[in-house]
């Protein structure tokens, strides 16, 4: 594999040959989804969390037009401080790569690329999805016709509350991906612990969840398992100040006609200028535990 266009390192490459731990981890959460400096902290605990759990740690993006499973540090501390990136869907990644771009790959290209590098655990933070008004504008997320195609576990604390969930939910049912909630049939709502929607499935373990994967394999089904890892309550953003925030940072994009792939960061800008913060440390968390979550499923995988 060393020899295609994609670049994975070496330390990675070692792992997954010899059957130990491996997490993919995305970069457009540092390169458009969290604001310097704390972008980079983060970025670098998430790496620091899994090695401290045995855990070789796997984050993709694009370096100088390369698409690379396991950036070094330096080049993770390079894109989290290059502006204007680009943020790079499936569709972007032939772009940046010819026009030898830096790049910060979502969700959807980095399943693309740590299912190339035989990585088996994604950890994020919140998925793309349906956004409101999409039966007007058509603006639904790659991440879910995506993961219908590439057989990975993908993480994370639900969609983010800024998507129709009802409509994300309907989606993935309709593209054969399976959602399972870590211990709750209540899908997160990724800044609260739930969304108010129902999910069919709950599991309590990683081994279970390891199961569901190898199950998913055995059957030769080619669509992503999505584990669901709600935000401790006690962690959460109160609900009823989400609610009131969503419609007024909704209103704005409106206002400003912020559309397209623009979407996603302008509203969670919104959302962690309007919280003074705080949805960020939310934000921040709903991800710390996602990746200690995938060190834990990794780990379960290679028994
Ligand atoms: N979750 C976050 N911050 C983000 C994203 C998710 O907390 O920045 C990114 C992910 O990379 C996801 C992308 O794949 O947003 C979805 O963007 P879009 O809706 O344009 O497909
Ligand atoms: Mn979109």
């Amino acid at each position: 594999m060393s020899d295609s266009v994609i670049h994975i390192a070496q330390e990675v490459q070692d792992a997954v040959r010899d059957n130990r731990p491996v997490v993919a981890l995305e970069s457009t959460i540092f390169t458009h989804g969290l604001p310097r400096p704390r972008n980079l902290k983060v970025a670098l605990a998430a790496e620091d969390g899994l090695r401290a759990q045995g855990v070789t740690p796997a984050t993709i993006g694009v370096f100088n037009g390369v698409p690379t499973v396991g950036l070094s540090t330096e080049q993770i501390t390079t894109l989290s401080n290059t502006d204007d990136i680009a943020k790079v869907s499936l569709r972007d990644l032939p772009v940046v790569s010819a026009l030898r771009k830096h790049g910060g790959t979502t969700v959807a290209a980095t399943a693309f690329l740590a299912h190339h590098a035989g990585v088996k655990v994604f950890s994020t933070g919140g998925l793309g999805g349906v956004h409101h008004g999409a039966s007007e504008t058509f603006d639904e997320s790659a991440d879910m016709t995506t993961l219908a195609q590439i057989p990975i576990l993908v993480i994370s604390a639900g969609v983010k509350s800024i998507l129709d969930i009802p409509a994300t939910l309907e989606r993935f049912e309709t593209l054969n991906i399976p959602v399972i909630g870590y211990g709750t049939t209540h899908y997160p709502g990724f800044y609260v612990t739930d969304s108010g929607f129902r999910i069919g499935y709950a599991v309590n373990t990683p081994e279970e969840v390891a199961a569901i994967v190898t199950a998913r394999d055995a059957l030769g089904l080619p669509q992503s398992v999505l584990l669901a890892n709600p935000v401790a309550a006690d962690k959460q953003l109160p609900p009823e100040q989400l609610d009131y925030i969503l419609r007024r940072a909704r209103a704005e994009a409106e206002k400003q006609g912020i559309s397209g792939n623009a979407s996603t960061p302008f509203l969670l800008d919104f959302i962690q200028r309007d919280t003074r913060g705080v949805s960020l440390d939310v934000n921040v968390e709903v991800y710390r535990g996602n990746v200690a979550l995938g060190g834990l499923v990794a780990a379960a995988l290679t028994r």
